[in-house]
């Protein structure tokens, strides 16, 4: 039999399709069955990071001085044709990623509500004007760009946040480059194509593919990156900052979750069950906003179990391109051995298994990396599976004794990215809004689903105090300048008493 003839896909460089000055190609294959393979992506080094930087470095003086909403109409014609393309992109991150197609979909749709808002950020992008303390002087506040953006993003939303990143950083005037997880990267390529298609000038936004050590390290740490922008874990987040350091590069870091979802006493316990299972086994946990820690008042603790059980069960496994599937696989064979670890140090620190934590590895399964739906109960704080991400579908059930309690056990972490709390009382919901110490909060919904007109991010080990998305998106991709224009003609001097 003819072996099927696999595609080999180019980084893209100063408005170009170019290989790799290594000569190097790296495999991409489908998570849910290894045996189908993507595409072969050119495998980058540092000479790949400088050719893609220079472009972004020289692009930009034109692309500064375009005007915003000329730069806008460019990205709105991206987004028209995002819409026109939703179906195919989305079933080819379906096979690349392993992601329900309903959910490739919803991948798909967010980069195109973030490509049309940040379009119309072109004719927005808003400084303030203010009195100034002197008579007959105006001042106000204007936004500039800063210049090359270096982007590395990762493999669990494939072109949703890629798309947070560049489009943000492009309408505020900077060019970029951007280096996809080795796990995802015909998705950003296809992104990468439409701005092409669209009109985006060469240069402005450049794609490499390959590994963080050869491609993304030198990418951040290039001279003439103004700005690194990172999407990950937090380990590497601590080492993209430290390399950021020392020349004061700008660097936001959007990082690891152990998002909790409080069930009250007085919770509608079916919408609470629905919910948690959607934030802990969509997208197979491997969501940063992913529910891994489920507090659950010990009034209904057991009620809630039995119905959580019952759907958690009952979710059907496999490939994410067969409509039937509510579950796809984890990304790959090392991050499934790292979640499998994950679920017998919980078993040995005393968490009891309610369901799931095997690797189904026969029938439909044996291509794939695919982990049962696994639920723990009787954890406790001081356990690992408590305190780790673990970025797939295994979550915790621990209890609590009071409101306060909850969100007591909800803070213990090291991280602060998303909560929810499900309960009828008003009084209930406003304290724990106020008291949880997170970037995103949710009353009587999941931890997942945030819309790209808010703020993302999160607290602690969590990010670095920036936020995606949002109109707060824009401060990371530009620097604010006060204006102060004097008309009186005279010599005026601030705070100075006559
Ligand atoms: C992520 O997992 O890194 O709120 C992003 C959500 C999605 C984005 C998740 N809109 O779950």
């Amino acid at each position: 039999m003819a072996a099927k003839k696999v595609k080999t896909y180019k980084n893209y460089i100063n408005g170009e399709w170019v290989s790799s000055h290594s000569k190097k190609t790296f495999v991409n294959c489908n998570p849910a069955d290894t045996t189908d393979i993507i595409g072969r992506f050119q495998y980058s080094n540092e000479q790949d990071v400088n050719d893609a930087v220079a472009a972004a470095k020289a692009a930009y003086p034109a692309w500064r001085m375009m005007p915003a909403p000329v730069r806008a109409e460019i990205l709105f014609r991206a987004g028209e044709m995002m819409i026109k393309q939703k179906e195919q992109i989305a079933q080819d991150m379906t096979r690349e990623m392993g992601k329900v197609l309903k959910e490739t979909r919803g991948d798909v749709q967010e980069a195109i509500d973030m490509t049309f808002f940040m379009a119309g950020e072109g004719r927005r992008m808003f400084g303030a004007t203010t009195p100034s303390e002197l008579a007959n002087k105006f001042n106000m506040t204007v936004r500039q760009p800063i210049g090359v953006v270096g982007m590395i993003t990762p493999w669990n939303f494939p072109i949703a946040i890629p798309s947070w990143k560049i489009l943000p950083a492009l309408i505020c005037g900077n060019t970029a480059v951007i280096k996809s997880a080795p796990d995802t990267p015909l998705s950003v390529h296809a992104l990468v194509k439409i701005l092409h298609d669209a009109g985006v000038p060469k240069g402005v936004i450049n794609h490499i593919s390959g590994e963080g050590v050869e491609a993304g390290q030198p990418l951040v740490q290039h001279k003439d990156v103004k700005i690194v922008s990172f999407t990950g874990s937090s380990a590497t987040g601590r080492l993209i900052s430290e390399f950021c350091a020392p020349t004061f590069k700008h660097c936001s870091l959007e990082m690891g979750g152990k998002n909790v979802i409080m069930v009250m006493d007085d919770a509608d316990l079916d919408l609470a069950a629905d919910g948690a299972v959607w934030a802990a086994f969509g997208t197979t946990g491997q969501r940063c906003t992913a529910a891994s820690r489920l507090v659950v008042h010990k009034k209904v603790m057991k009620k809630f179990t039995a119905k959580l059980l019952e759907r958690a069960k009952s979710l059907r496994i496999g490939n994410g391109l067969d409509a039937k599937t509510e579950m796809g696989p984890v990304i790959n064979e090392s991050q499934m051995k790292k979640i499998l670890g994950y679920i017998e140090i919980g078993k040995k620190e005393g968490g009891k298994l309610l369901c799931g934590g095997n690797q189904l590895k026969t029938g439909k399964y044996k291509n794939g990396y695919f982990i049962e739906p696994t639920i723990f109960g009787g954890v406790t704080e001081k356990m690992t599976i408590f305190k780790e991400e673990i970025f797939g579908p295994v979550t915790a059930l621990i209890e609590c004794k009071s409101l306060e309690d909850g969100i007591r056990i909800a803070n213990n972490t090291s991280y602060g990215l998303s909560a929810s709390i499900y309960t009828k009382s008003v009084n209930s919901a406003f304290t724990a809004i106020r008291d949880t110490y997170t970037g995103l909060f949710y009353v009587n919904a999941p931890t997942i689903g945030a819309e790209v007109h808010l703020p993302f991010g999160g607290t602690n080990d969590t990010g670095n105090g920036h936020r995606e998305a949002g109109q707060q998106v824009l401060d990371i991709f530009s620097e604010w300048k006060s204006v102060y224009v004097d008309y009186s003609g005279v010599i005026q001097k601030a705070q100075i008493d006559d």
